[in-house]
């Protein structure tokens, strides 16, 4: 793993990063249907599409950084230096289940005071973005945007066009994800197409945390 300066270019259309002199650099995340169970409004609409196929939803390219060692300080499961920054390209492909646009998970940092930022590369969609405090917020995406998500604040993107929607994300090293809030409470709002546009509705399935 790199310790000196170094670059990579994400080709696009696609957001694909490629690294001229190296395999195992960038750690490739993908997540099917099968792993958004009851992530999904409608569950009908959900299982009729996961019995045709476990469809991929999203892939995550992470450039792979120094793990614990020689002075880097083990602070979250991931085993990142505090220092490092996280980087690579989320890419979320267009589809729907039910009226529900194909999602990221979403998720809380581990360490909840650790923020993110987001460069739209390509596509079009909404980032979904809510707080402990039962705060709420939804920006659209578009190529050319840059969305700042502050410490404290969950975040998912939703693509709601035709084609893939490709961000550049960096976060801190040490942030970590927790999940498993998010799998048990949803969030607050859904992004949904009605009458043919992106709606923000309220999430029927949403629990507070009391
Ligand atoms: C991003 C996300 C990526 C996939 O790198 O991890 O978009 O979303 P989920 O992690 O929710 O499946 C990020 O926010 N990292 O912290
Ligand atoms: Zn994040």
């Amino acid at each position: 793993m790199r310790s000196t300066p170094f670059t990579f270019d994400i080709s696009l259309p696609g957001g694909v990063p490629t690294v001229y002199d190296g395999t195992d650099v960038f750690i490739r995340i993908v997540r099917p249907l099968s792993a958004m169970r009851g992530q999904y409004a409608d569950q009908e609409a959900y299982e009729a599409l996961l019995a045709q196929g476990d469809a991929v939803l999203y892939e995550v390219y992470e450039m792979r950084r120094p793990q614990v060692a020689d002075g880097y300080i083990e602070a979250a499961d991931e085993h990142v230096g505090l220092g490092e920054l996280l980087h690579g390209t989320s890419i979320v492909h267009p589809g729907k289940v039910g009226d529900e646009y194909f999602m990221t998970k979403g998720h809380f940092h581990s360490v909840l005071d650790t923020a993110e930022v987001y460069y739209v590369l390509q596509g079009r969609g909404m980032m979904v973005m809510e707080t402990p405090e039962e705060e709420w917020a939804v920006e659209e995406l578009r190529p050319g945007r840059v969305l700042y998500v502050p410490p404290r604040w969950a975040h998912r993107s939703v693509n709601t066009g035709q084609e893939d929607l490709v961000t550049l994300f960096v976060y801190p090293g040490h942030a970590g994800h927790d999940y498993g809030t998010i799998e048990t409470r949803g969030f607050r709002k859904l992004v949904i197409e009605r009458d043919g546009q992106p709606t923000i509705v309220d999430n029927p399935r949403w629990r507070s945390q009391e």
